[in-house]
């Protein structure tokens, strides 16, 4: 009898990957920017039809591909960029495809041997696999030999099929961030609880349905290895009728779609060493003026004239949420977490750890290069970080630098700014947002503002400036439960416990994770009776003071199936927490601070005197899957549970969810949960 999660791949699979690294040599896209094939010099009737520059997904299409096994014989140079993919087309209503991919997940090396031409030509950059980073070498965690992993574009409706190659030295699993895995829970890449850890080694193939379009992100859910460079895009478009924000833009291409990511040195965790725009950027180390062309910069082409759809992603490892903008341009924002939202002119945003923002920019100004800025914060600002990308006008000089450095001032924000979009008070800056409760050291002493829904429309146009808070954009939905809704309410927490050896532990309800040695969606029959299972009424009803003692062990949080949920999470920290639930995105209805908490019961205090305002319903309240909690702050969220299972809820900064800050929701009851059938391959 041989029943497996995950079958071994022979060392075929190795001459395999030579031999496709060796044809992606021969097969180098040495496609001149300035050749037929340019998306530049594309013609205007091509311009709504197709929006993608490099239109070569004739080429390569397997015939005949019907049994799954089949896909292992694809042509290996699938193992690359994805670019010839079929399923990279004009979405068509009802013309939905299967997709097949493979992601080898691989040590790799920043500043390699194949950077050797890099370093005096930039163009032989990416055409040789060479991860030039800051130019800084170091080993990293690659997929496909890219980082960030090779983008996938499909349509909504698509069937995916990706298998994952683990030939890392260490387990791995891959979660695809945004899809709620309504059918196939199991495909959900949360180690322990959707999934077995896949071994080194080993192929894992995931298969699930793309039941919604959005700028989504797919990553390792295992240890560090996200922050090494285990992530990638997931652009699901929709057909040009269903895109209600198509009239916005003219282009939609994917090489204007960024990751934004904190990276170390050396898997030296302990300090952030810089931020990098899709894996490239200036090395703060070496003293150069942002502008010297040694720096090697991600560039974003433009032509005047037209309007292009931006996809920006922050794939944060540390505390380092950042800010986005781009050097005298207006970005019209129209997507958050891969949902559309009524349109935003800002002069930039901000992102947290797993947040995503999509925007549309004109290119109307004077054709030149521009600088795209990125500035850290947290962590990442007193370490002084900032990155720069290039936004190159078509008849710019291409090989040129915008001039000057990419921050004006280091020291000056961009924040202080009129028109930013960024969430309820960045830790230590004064004026996010003027409705909410005044921050205070003393939970008791409560501010005088009126509570109530009147609060939030201010949030638009707060005092001094024009800045617009997450809370306050709008869905192009109505939120999708009847009005008078009565919610059951959960609170929760974040914080940071000292143990009495002076271990730091990062925590959720004040409870340390531990994860499960069997992976509960497949092993659930085993946890009957709950006694495996702890959260915070359990270890109280046991007498546990988790404020004194260490509590350590595997929350699980119990939820009803089918029924209106909000949780109200409160941050003791006064630094933020970016919040992200796996299997339901969430209406964000309320976020705020009030300033220091350290009890629950203070939280919940408040909200009885009703100085915890939701947002009304008819407001549209703004659909995401990963939010800022502020700092010394709370948010509301709410959601339909509508999707049994083990889900995982925790921080997105790596270095706090593996030191604990994590939990499980479990939605549902064990026969609510769909089955998962053992797979079996002999
Ligand atoms: C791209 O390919 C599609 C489908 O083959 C074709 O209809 C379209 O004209 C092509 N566009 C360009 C710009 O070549
Ligand atoms: C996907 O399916 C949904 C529901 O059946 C439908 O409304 C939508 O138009 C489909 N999208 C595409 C691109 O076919
Ligand atoms: C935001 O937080 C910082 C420090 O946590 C505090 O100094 C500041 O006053 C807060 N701002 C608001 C608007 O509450
Ligand atoms: C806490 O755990 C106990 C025992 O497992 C369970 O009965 C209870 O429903 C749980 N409460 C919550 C809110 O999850
Ligand atoms: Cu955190």
């Amino acid at each position: 009898m041989c029943v497996r999660e995950s079958k071994s791949f022979p060392s075929l699979w190795i001459i395999f990957l030579v031999l496709g690294l060796a044809q992606g040599l021969t097969e180098i896209d040495s496609q001149d920017p300035e050749d037929p094939e340019d998306p530049f010099s594309s013609t205007d009737e091509a311009r709504f039809d197709w929006p993608w520059s490099r239109n070569k997904t004739t080429k390569g299409t397997p015939a005949g591909l019907n049994l799954k096994n089949e896909y292992a014989q694809m042509e290996i140079a699938s193992f690359s960029d994805f670019e010839r993919q079929p399923c990279r087309r004009v979405c068509q209503q009802g013309q939905s495809q299967t997709c097949y991919y493979q992601l080898v997940v691989h040590n790799y090396q920043r500043l390699g041997p194949e950077c050797q031409r890099c370093q005096y030509d930039e163009r032989a950059c990416a055409a040789e696999y060479c991860l030039y980073g800051d130019g800084v070498a170091s080993p990293v965690m690659a997929v496909n030999r890219m980082i960030p992993g090779p983008p996938i574009e499909l349509c909504e409706n698509d069937t995916v099929v990706v298998d994952v190659l683990n030939y890392l030295g260490e387990a791995t699993t891959m979660h695809w961030h945004g899809l709620n895995m309504r059918r196939s829970p199991e495909m959900d890449g949360a180690p322990f609880i959707t999934q077995n850890p896949v071994q080194p080694g080993e192929v894992y193939r995931y298969e699930f349905l793309a039941d919604r379009s959005g700028s989504l992100w797919y990553h390792s859910h295992m240890g560090w290895q996200r922050g090494f460079g285990v992530a990638g895009h997931l652009i699901i478009r929709q057909t040009r009728q269903a895109n209600q924000h198509a009239h916005l833009y003219d282009y939609d291409l994917v090489e204007h779609a960024l990751m934004v990511q904190d990276i170390f040195y050396d898997h030296e965790l302990t300090t952030v060493r810089n931020i990098l725009i899709n894996g490239k950027g200036r090395n703060h180390l070496n003293q150069l003026p942002d502008n010297d062309n040694r720096h090697r910069y991600e560039r974003l082409r433009v032509t005047p004239g037209y309007r292009y759809r931006m996809r920006v992603l922050l794939n944060g490892i540390a505390n380092c949420p950042v800010e986005f903008s781009i050097e005298q341009h207006k970005l019209l924002i129209i997507s958050t977490d891969g949902n559309d939202i009524e349109p935003v002119l800002a002069d930039g945003f901000f992102l947290t750890s797993a947040e995503r923002f999509d925007f549309v920019l004109e290119a109307s100004q004077v054709a030149k290069n521009y600088w795209i800025r990125v500035r850290g914060y947290e962590q990442c600002e007193d370490l002084k970080l900032y990155q720069g990308a290039v936004l190159s006008y078509r008849g710019a000089t291409r090989s040129e630098l915008p001039q000057g450095n990419i921050m004006v001032s280091p020291q000056s924000r961009a924040l202080d700014a009129d028109n930013f979009l960024k969430p309820t008070n960045i830790s230590g800056q004064g004026r996010a947002l003027s409705a909410a409760p005044v921050l205070v050291n003393d939970y008791r002493i409560m501010p005088t503002i009126a509570a109530g829904p009147a609060a939030f429309l201010r949030l638009a146009t707060a005092e001094k400036d024009n800045n617009v808070g997450t809370v306050a954009l709008r869905s192009l939905q109505p939120v999708p439960w009847p009005r008078n809704t009565k919610f059951r309410t959960y609170y929760s927490s974040f914080s940071l416990h000292r143990a009495p050896n002076g271990e730091m532990l990062f925590q959720i309800d004040e409870i340390s994770y531990i994860p499960p040695g069997i992976s509960l969606l497949q092993g659930r029959h085993l946890f009957q009776d709950d006694g495996y299972f702890c959260n915070r009424s359990s270890l109280a009803a046991q007498g546990r003071n988790c404020q004194q003692d260490v509590c350590e062990c595997l929350n699980v949080i119990r939820m009803p199936a089918y029924r209106p949920i909000e949780m109200v999470v409160a941050n003791y920290m006064v630094n933020t927490h970016p919040f992200h639930v796996h299997g339901s995105s969430f209406h964000l209805v309320g976020q705020g601070v009030v300033g220091n908490m350290e009890d629950l019961r203070n939280i919940q205090q408040l909200d009885r005197q009703g100085l915890l305002p939701r947002l009304p319903d008819h407001y549209h309240a703004v659909l995401k899957d990963s939010v800022q909690i502020p700092g010394l702050g709370y948010i509301i969220v709410r959601f339909i549970s509508n999707n049994p299972g083990f889900w995982l809820y925790h921080c997105h900064v790596e270095a706090h969810a593996v030191q604990g800050m994590m939990a499980v929701l479990k939605i549902g009851e064990n026969h609510q949960i769909k089955r998962i059938p053992a797979r079996v391959r002999c």
